[in-house]
């Protein structure tokens, strides 16, 4: 059978969310791509001689936190002045659409509250919030940039952003409303992630188990295309305002 074409697609999906109550949307570095929020994977996601992924993790900190704070400040500066683009708004304004409507996000840029959208689950932290290593306090600071080595002001030990690195564990509270959502899902739409990192990159799997119908949104196919009910290639910013 020939593939439906991209405007088919669209109109599939819109039908699929028409008849749901209970959606949820997984969303990665791509939804911020067009607000200029560089990306993980792609060609701009590098910052020196360093692939971001290879500074966001616990033995990069333990081994050169100036180098890891430093990373984190040029990241602070990017996406201190950036805003929400049409994808972000128009997920915070299919929220209101819904009985239950669950945005489960691996972006740590806060963009989509930015947007509106009311309850956000954000699987891998907030870089606009602040975790002292010592005693564990968290505090919101929006300071651009921090200090080179931001210390507690409790405790004095060596603050570090707020954020889940490689090889830690995600907040099992979050990790457990993210999945209370894929379970009961009717629609899930992925949008913009590679689906390399674990655990969400299988949260569309999950989804799809239980019975939903899932969607993924991407500029290419990821390693989970084969599997979803629909691929539709196009940028998030583009694509979601239609539906
Ligand atoms: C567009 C677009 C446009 C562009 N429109 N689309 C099972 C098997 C193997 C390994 C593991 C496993 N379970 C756990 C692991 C280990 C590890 C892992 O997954 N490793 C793999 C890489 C192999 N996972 C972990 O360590 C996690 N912890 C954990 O599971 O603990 C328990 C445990 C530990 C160890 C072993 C077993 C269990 C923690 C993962 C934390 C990830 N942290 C980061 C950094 C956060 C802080 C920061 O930002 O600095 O999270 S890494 C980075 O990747 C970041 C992102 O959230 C995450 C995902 O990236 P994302 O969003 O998909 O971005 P990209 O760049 O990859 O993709 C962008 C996509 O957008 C592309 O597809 C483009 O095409 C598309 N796009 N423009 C639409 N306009
Ligand atoms: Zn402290």
């Amino acid at each position: 059978m020939a593939e439906p074409s991209h405007e088919a697609k669209i109109q599939l999906l819109k039908k699929k969310l028409a008849e749901a109550e209970r959606v949820v949307v997984l969303t990665g570095a791509g939804i911020s791509a067009e607000s200029g929020v560089p990306t993980f994977r792609g060609q701009d996601g590098l910052w020196r001689q360093y692939r971001a992924t290879e500074l966001a993790t616990p033995e990069a900190f333990a081994d050169d936190p100036r180098l890891v704070w430093e990373f984190y400040n040029w990241r602070r500066e990017v996406l201190a002045p950036v805003h929400p683009n049409p994808g972000h708004l128009a997920l915070a304004a299919m929220e209101k659409r819904f009985p239950q409507f669950t945005l489960i996000t691996q972006n740590i840029d806060g963009l989509h509250q930015t947007a509106g959208s009311g309850k956000v689950v954000e699987l891998h932290g907030n870089i606009w919030w602040v975790r002292c290593n010592g005693c564990g306090e968290l505090a919101e600071d929006r300071r651009v940039p921090l200090p080179e080595l931001p210390t507690c002001g409790s405790c004095g030990a060596l603050l570090r952003p707020h954020v889940v690195w490689f090889g830690e564990m995600l907040d099992p509270m979050i990790l457990d409303q993210a999945h209370r959502a894929l379970e009961t899902s009717q629609v899930m739409m992925v949008i913009g992630t590679s689906g390399v990192v674990q655990p969400a990159a299988s949260m569309g799997a999950t989804a799809k188990r239980r019975g939903a119908f899932v969607a993924e949104i991407n500029l290419e196919p990821t390693p989970y295309t084969g599997i979803y009910d629909l691929s539709i290639l196009g940028k998030s910013g583009e694509v979601l305002p239609l539906l």
